[in-house]
């Protein structure tokens, strides 16, 4: 009989969706000792929520997060509410002895990261940050491959996050989706939207980044407010960065949302002395692998179709062939957060890895609005 994972989640939209669908599913894909169970959720209009409660089955609609917080039948907190409602609920979640999953980025700044960083650790409770890209299979499997020494030692990261959805002026500076352009809700722009699944990757694969020099714009500064309204526009359309990794490898990052034609392009290729790897989003079931040890007269990219049990998470879907997509990455994030707690191991990303991702990003907009080179300061002392 499996042990219950009571979720309390804050937020019904992209997230909230995509996290339900991973409570469902975990359990019928992977062993676990533990099992989630949809306990109670709290979004700003009721109404809504109630019609996301039913279609998703959650047990019951709280009046807000505070009840979630309070309820004593919840163990965990899920919070997949826009980014400036991060500190104050993981605050109170962590103050209530309650474990924390938070979507992404963490939080606002990184003040408020490191304060959020510092209550869930004292709880001595297991957290999570939803940087679901590192459950890509093709992903697990390029730091697996690096891990392994395929690449050797590490010359270039390079990394891309390509959209093309605001470019219009008709798009509004607020409201569901669009709440990503208003700096009091988001806190940053595609810094914080998508650098940060670039560098928590980039991290992941290749360590610690030491030093970092960005460039930013806001091509549209004018905006409408969903009523018509004006707005001023201010956060970034683009972020561009340089970076220094603490292995001595050069790394560039770019990220828009006004790359024509792309819609979700998170790419990236590191080369190595004995090899190289791109991956990219948009092709997600494949990793290609340059290797300079094969015979000279056979080298060549080669494409690894990652769905063979055995590549990472995929011995637990389908058969060979049969891929998998952008929701199954939740639910295998999800598989590992469980398989943590059985075994009582740290799971990561966590909010101490966020807080290291909070730093480059905000060393990035330093270093961009003071047109020099910055560190960044993830230290929690
Ligand atoms: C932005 O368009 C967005 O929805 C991000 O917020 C998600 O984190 C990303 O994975 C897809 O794009």
């Amino acid at each position: 009989m499996p042990n219950e994972l009571r979720i309390g989640m804050v937020g019904y939209g992209f997230m909230g969706r995509a996290h339900s669908n991973a409570y469902h599913r975990v359990n019928q894909f992977f062993d676990t000792a533990y099992q989630p169970v949809l306990k109670a959720i709290a979004a700003r209009d009721q109404e809504k929520t109630k019609k996301f409660a039913d279609r998703w089955g959650w047990e019951r609609v709280e009046r807000n997060w505070h009840k979630l917080v309070e309820a004593a039948d919840i163990d965990a907190i899920d919070i997949c509410s826009p980014n400036n409602t991060h500190h104050e609920i993981a605050l109170a979640a962590a103050a209530a002895g309650k474990m924390v999953l938070c979507e992404k980025p963490l939080a606002m700044d990184l003040a408020q990261a490191r304060e959020m960083t510092r209550a869930v650790e004292k709880t001595g409770k297991p957290n999570m940050v939803w940087f679901n890209y590192r459950r890509v299979p093709a992903i697990s499997l390029a730091k697996q491959m690096i891990d392994e020494g395929r690449l050797g030692k590490v010359f270039h990261y390079r990394a891309t996050y390509l959209q093309d959805w605001t470019i219009s002026p008709k798009v509004p500076v607020g409201g569901a989706a669009t709440w990503r352009l208003e700096k009091d809700v988001a806190g940053a722009g595609v810094s914080g939207d998508l650098s940060t699944h670039n560098i928590d990757t980039a991290l992941w694969l290749n360590g610690p980044v030491r030093r970092v020099c960005g460039m930013t714009e806001i091509f549209i500064k004018d905006r409408k407010r969903p009523d018509g309204s004006p707005a001023r526009v201010e956060i970034e359309d683009v972020c561009t960065f340089l970076a220094r990794f603490a292995n001595g490898s050069n790394g560039t990052f770019e990220a828009t949302r006004y790359a024509r034609g792309r819609k979700n392009k998170n790419s990236f290729e590191v080369n190595g002395e004995k090899g190289s790897i791109y991956f990219d989003l948009e092709d997600m079931h494949q990793l290609q692998y340059f290797n300079h040890e094969d015979p000279t007269h056979l080298q060549g990219w080669r494409t690894i179709l990652v769905t063979g049990a055995e590549h990472p998470y995929m011995g637990n879907w389908w058969v060979p062939g049969c891929v998998i997509g952008y929701e199954h990455t939740f639910v295998n994030a999800l598989a590992d957060f469980l398989r943590g707690l059985e075994k009582g191991e740290r799971v990561r990303p966590d909010f101490r890895d966020a807080l290291e991702t909070q730093a480059v990003a905000e060393a990035v907009l330093e270093s961009a609005r003071a047109e020099k080179w910055m560190s960044p300061q993830a230290d929690l002392s």
